[in-house]
């Protein structure tokens, strides 16, 4: 084995997973467990929307199986692992004077105390898109700046109280693009009913993803505030994870350039423009007009500085061209492939992803270089094309996806050695889990899961991770 000693003694890496991706193990034991229903429980109940007709309540049965999961993530290398609690598991109904469900505060409980045992630091994060349903029947969820961010203050407040002298690292919102944009103006993702349709042809609102995305950052804020402010004490780091993949402008016309920033801007600079440099992208403000919330005063002093870290998820790189009709995009086109008309890498299991690793380098250097935060890399990872339709055997022997893995941990160490800041790894995912619209279909898992008997089998990339930090954390 040669070590290279490229990342820091104290680089912490680790798998990521969310709950609603990962604990249901039926539908009798979830309804046992005390969990209230989310708009994903909703969404999935409606025709057509998930691609295999898979159920958020039958998944990969974290709730019952977590001390064998910890224990083999522990047995793979990690030193850490992220999750998230489920909003309506804590607070069924989840508003801030609804009750508490006994049964799934002490669930995540238990389940920190065991990474702890293990030597996992816990990375937790309080919304990864499972929002309860009753929230959303109330007032429209995230449509609701003053009332959802009450009671998502409450819920955060629970969670600082209850898990904060074990859990050091907080994340609030896991993505919020995805929540306003594929959730909101797409259509593909929960709760997809808009109410303003400029579009007759399609579930396209012009102004509710803008809406619910700044709630999320207002309510985001508030949150962070509560726990610097109350819970100072407890000396942890709190902040929001991003999603944003690579845009690479498709040539050197003018066009194609200012497209690349615009989808940049619209992407990640839609989030990380008010958190970490205090206004929306000026490309964002020229594109809506005043479809775009402005901030208050008040609102962008809490806004302006309220993430510790950098939290970025990333996923693969695009070559981008002006004039497509996308606003949650910034208008650009997304193409897997230049003008030489060479595509970039072969098709994953999912259209909007591809093994794209030198856009990731450049990636962690422009966030650094434009945010100034340390970076704590949340997520990546790739869905193997056809692995579904694959025997077991074959399955586990994931070159693909060992090869993903291979070029993206090397571009993290190239942008290292650059001088970026970085302090965190986790791949996603842990195992094969429920891929929200595409259902069980697409498998993101270093761990194999056979749905039927909810086995597990580790994949060749999980080896392959645990190999590559061995040799690449300073000993
Ligand atoms: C992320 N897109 O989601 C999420 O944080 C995970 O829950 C998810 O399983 C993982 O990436 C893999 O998809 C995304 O359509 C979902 O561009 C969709 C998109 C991007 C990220």
């Amino acid at each position: 084995m040669t070590r290279t000693n490229a990342l820091r003694s104290d680089f912490i890496w680790g798998f990521a997973t969310a709950a609603a991706q990962i604990e249901g193990g039926g539908a009798e034991q979830e309804a046992a467990s005390g969990r209230g229903p989310s708009i994903w429980d909703y969404f999935c109940d409606q025709p057509g929307k998930i691609a295999d007709g898979a159920k958020v309540t039958d998944t990969c049965d974290f709730y019952t199986r977590w001390k064998e999961d910890l224990a083999m993530m522990k047995s793979l290398g990690a030193n850490s692992y992220r999750f998230s609690i489920s909003w309506p598991r804590v607070i069924p109904l989840g508003g801030k004077d609804d009750p508490v469900n006994k049964q799934g505060l002490q669930f995540y409980s238990d389940v920190i105390d065991e990474c702890l045992r293990l030597g996992m630091t816990p990375f937790v994060t309080l919304y990864h898109w499972d929002l309860p349903l009753e929230l959303y029947k109330r007032y429209g969820g995230w449509l609701d700046k003053e009332r959802v961010t009450a009671d998502f203050v409450r819920y955060a407040r629970l969670c600082f109280e209850t898990y904060g002298d074990r859990v050091q690292n907080w994340i609030t919102l896991n993505e919020p693009w995805v929540v306003a944009a594929l959730g909101h103006a797409a259509g593909a993702f929960a709760p997809c009913v808009p109410r303003v349709r400029a579009n007759p042809s399609g579930h396209v609102s012009n102004t509710e993803p803008w809406i619910v995305g700044h709630s999320l950052l207002i309510a985001h804020a508030h949150a962070v505030h509560a726990y610097r402010t109350e819970f100072a004490h407890q000396r942890g780091t709190i902040g929001i994870t991003l999603n944003g993949d690579w845009a690479e402008p498709y040539d050197a016309s003018p066009d194609n350039v200012k497209a690349a920033q615009d989808k940049m801007d619209a992407a990640v600079g839609w989030f990380a423009d008010p958190v970490y440099l205090g206004h929306y992208p000026a490309s964002l403000k020229a594109m809506l007009r005043d479809r775009l919330p402005d901030f208050t005063p008040a609102e962008i002093a809490l806004v302006h500085g309220s993430s510790d870290f950098y939290g970025c998820n990333f996923y693969t790189t695009n070559m981008v061209k002006a004039g497509a009709d996308d606003e949650t995009n910034g208008n650009a086109h997304l193409l897997f492939e230049g003008p030489d008309g060479v595509p970039l890498a072969p098709e994953s299991d999912l259209g909007w992803l591809r093994d794209v690793p030198w856009g990731f380098r450049k990636h962690l250097n422009y966030l650094y270089k434009r945010y100034g935060k340390p970076i704590y890399i949340t997520e990546n990872g790739y869905a193997v094309k056809g692995e579904s339709e694959m025997s077991a055997a074959d399955a586990v022997r994931d070159a693909d996806r060992v090869h993903y893995f291979e070029g993206y941990l090397g571009a993290v160490r190239d942008a290292v050695a650059d001088g970026v800041d970085v302090r965190s790894y986790f791949a996603w995912s842990c195992y094969d889990n429920f891929e929200w619209a595409s259902g069980l279909g697409p498998r993101f898992g270093c761990v194999r899961v056979d749905y039927d008997t909810k086995k597990r089998t580790v994949k060749d990339s999980a080896r392959f991770i645990g190999q590559w930090f061995e040799e690449n954390i300073t000993a």
